[in-house]
């Protein structure tokens, strides 16, 4: 069988499970959210990254169904850790570009929150710079049309692009991600630090929060104190874990 029927059946079968990585505050070390990250175990092939299968289902048109699966799956499970009584998270679902401009999304996430009983506000989508170099009117419409449902917007990657801080501006992303490049080693690399302290007060007078992504020691961890950054990730904190090491982890309220 080739990748692509594999993961044409990849569904049906339950081969696709989410992992889900804390995010943490920074000022009281509370976990906030996770971001919901899809795994594929392959029956032959084993563990396969979402590096690997997410670009092949968006060039066979899969990531409509598998999107869909994914959004299902975070709303579904993080109403129920609020169920539960778990202290109440929010959860971050990846979209790439091609789920992004799909002509049924706003009403696809409608119908998803309204089953899953989630408050959408709960509800982060993270995008990349991809969608900001098409037509500019029409993305942030977009955008507009799903904050207006109360989800949240991410800028996911950020700094990876070509979008300047001042060319964000117009777009009403609510958080946005620092790229771990930028955030590896800011304790020893003077230009990383130099980097991700000026996003951080560049994007605080924009009125959006900021997550450092790929936190892994407490040397860098320090240094995002100091520069007063929302939210970190990485595995400092912990690794994307299954659902149920992760409501542990709530519970254990960590
Ligand atoms: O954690 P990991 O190495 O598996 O993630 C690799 C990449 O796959 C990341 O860029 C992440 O954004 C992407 N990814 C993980 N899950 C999803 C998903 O559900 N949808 C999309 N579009 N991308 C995802
Ligand atoms: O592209 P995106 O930011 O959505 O994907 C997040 C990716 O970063 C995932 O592959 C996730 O497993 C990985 N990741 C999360 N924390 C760390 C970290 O501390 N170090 C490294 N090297 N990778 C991380
Ligand atoms: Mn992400
Ligand atoms: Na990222």
């Amino acid at each position: 069988l080739t990748l692509e029927t594999s993961l044409r059946y990849a569904l049906e079968r339950q081969e696709l499970q989410l992992y889900y990585q804390p995010i943490v505050g920074l000022q009281n070390g509370r976990i906030v959210g996770a971001e919901a990250l899809v795994r594929w175990h392959h029956p032959q092939q084993g563990m396969i990254s979402p590096v690997k299968f997410i670009p092949l289902a968006e060039q066979t048109g899969l990531i409509a169904p598998i999107g869909e699966w994914v959004l299902q799956t975070a709303c579904n499970q993080t109403k129920s850790w609020q169920s539960e009584g778990l202290p109440p998270v929010r959860v971050a679902v990846n979209l790439s570009f091609r789920q992004f401009n799909q002509v049924d999304l706003s009403e696809r996430l409608v119908r998803i929150l309204a089953q899953s009983g989630l408050d959408p506000s709960y509800l982060e989508l993270e995008l990349t710079e991809s969608i900001l170099v098409q037509n500019v009117e029409l993305t942030i419409a977009k955008l507009n049309e799903l904050k207006s449902m109360g989800v949240q917007i991410s800028l996911d990657d950020f700094g990876t692009g070509y979008s300047s801080l001042s060319y964000l501006q117009q777009f009403p992303f609510d958080l946005l991600k620092i790229d771990r490049c930028f955030v590896q080693d800011i304790n020893t690399n003077a230009t990383n630090a130099a980097l991700t302290n000026a996003i951080i007060q560049m994007a605080h007078s924009l009125n959006l929060k900021v997550i450092a992504e790929g936190v892994e020691t407490p040397e860098e961890l320090a240094v995002l104190y100091e520069n007063k950054c929302d939210n970190i990730q990485g595995y400092l904190f912990s690794r994307p874990v299954k659902a149920e090491e992760f409501k542990r982890m709530l519970k254990e309220g960590k």
